[in-house]
């Protein structure tokens, strides 16, 4: 090969390396569908959402806070008969890859306590998801009617 089809071997390559778009990375841990019921200033009030871990690797799930509420807690419920509890949930297992985390009515949620200010329908609630590895994860649960 002459040094002159070299140089234009490595000229096309550079084209293309730069022409190339990026495609856009997929999220690795995306939260969806998140919402919060409508409560007053104050009050505790129950937060929805979905985990979905995009990795390769198992994703733990650590805490949640929000800065309207003074605490935000990982709860189950249980029905028991006619009674229905509340625990808290100290662990949940790591989510595996493509795998999720559901929080939905009746099961699994985010117990949001003392509301700063009301949240009212049409409202959003910041919620920043933390994870055992560090990652961060900020969602906006939108406010539905209790
Ligand atoms: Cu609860």
């Amino acid at each position: 090969m002459s040094q002159r089809v070299i140089v234009r071997v490595i000229a096309v390559a550079f084209v293309i390396a730069c022409g190339r778009s990026e495609p856009a990375a997929p999220p690795a841990v995306e939260v969806h569908g998140a919402w919060v019921r409508a409560a007053d200033s104050g009050l505790v009030t129950a937060a929805y959402l979905t985990v979905v871990n995009h990795t390769a690797a198992p994703v733990k799930y650590k805490g949640a806070s929000s800065p309207l509420a003074t605490d935000v807690a990982l709860h189950e419920t249980m029905v028991m008969g006619d009674m229905v509890h509340m625990t808290p949930l100290d662990t949940v297992p790591a989510i595996a890859p493509g795998d999720s985390l559901v929080l939905a009515e009746g099961a699994k949620h985010l117990m949001v306590s003392e509301l700063r200010r009301r949240l009212s329908v049409g409202d959003t609630l910041p919620l920043t998801l933390t994870f055992a590895d560090g990652r961060t994860l900020s969602a906006r649960a939108a406010v539905r009617s209790p």
